[in-house]
């Protein structure tokens, strides 16, 4: 990854509902009026209109941080909490109390609410097996019109819900077109994922380059076809809707 460092937008995703696999998990340790996230960190904030879900590693072990006393916490990886607490994102410098520890296959099926996304009714939290542990917060919010691997991913477990103890309607959720671009219409990883035929997403090599053309096509020629900054390149829209998002309290930045 070089030596640069990576400025994500952090994301929060309410919990509406647990997953039966996590209530005997989370049950006492949060209480009454306190608010659980998910928090999955982007490079894209100008997509997040187009959230259809939010994926966690099945095998990744979490934890449940509490960040405001009795009212605020957050689901993440315990390397994403240690950097966050020396962020200014804990009230106390280096320490980041957990209150409970899942493993993503447990939270699979739990609902949550997405800033910005159009699904209003909430989102799942699904599978995806190509989530890195040691990158960002180990959560990943899902956008199948712009990121190649969340569409590969998408197709996967539609195609496979069963293996994956889904519901197919989870994941199976029209996809929103959000960006325009010249050389790959208003949906761009789908149109990468076909033309390039990945029919996996561990297809690894072929997805890292998808993922390129994507960013690249996207940040310097895309235009914004929904929202608020619709007409705007998508260069000057996404500090908008990033800085529209902290405002609103429904994210902040976090960086590694
Ligand atoms: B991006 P970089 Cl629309 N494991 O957000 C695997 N992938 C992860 C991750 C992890 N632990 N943490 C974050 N990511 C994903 C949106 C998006 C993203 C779009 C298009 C491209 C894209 C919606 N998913 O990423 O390695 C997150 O997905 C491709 C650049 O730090 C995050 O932004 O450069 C991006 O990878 C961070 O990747």
């Amino acid at each position: 990854e070089g030596v640069g460092v990576q400025e994500y937008t952090a994301i929060k995703l309410e919990v509406k509902e647990w997953a039966e696999g996590a209530k005997s998990k989370v049950e006492g340790k949060i209480p009454e009026g306190g608010k659980v996230y998910f928090v999955p960190a982007t490079l894209r904030p100008e997509t997040m209109y187009g959230q259809t879900c939010c994926f966690v590693g099945p095998s990744i072990k979490y934890g449940i941080y509490e960040v405001v006393q009795g009212k605020e916490y957050y689901f993440v990886s315990e390397r994403a909490a240690r950097n966050m607490a020396f962020q200014n994102i804990f009230p106390e410098w280096g320490v980041f109390p957990k209150v409970a520890e899942l493993e993503g296959s447990d939270v699979i099926g739990t609902l949550v609410n997405a800033p910005l996304s159009v699904q209003k009714n909430g989102i799942r939290i699904l599978p995806m097996e190509t989530v890195k542990a040691s990158k960002g917060t180990g959560v990943v919010t899902c956008v199948p019109s712009d990121s190649p691997d969340d569409y590969a991913t998408i197709m996967d477990l539609v195609k496979k819900a069963e293996y994956y103890k889904i519901k197919k309607e989870w994941a199976e959720i029209e996809i929103l077109p959000i960006i325009e671009t010249p050389t790959y219409g208003n949906l761009t990883a789908k149109y990468l994922v076909e033309t390039m035929k990945i029919n996996s997403p561990k297809d690894a090599k072929q997805l890292a380059e998808a993922k390129d053309l994507a960013y690249k096509e996207g940040f310097y020629k895309g235009t914004m076809v929904y929202g608020e900054f619709t007409g705007k390149s998508v260069e000057e829209a996404k500090p908008l809707v990033r800085q529209q998002l902290i405002d609103s309290g429904d994210a902040f930045a976090y960086a590694e």
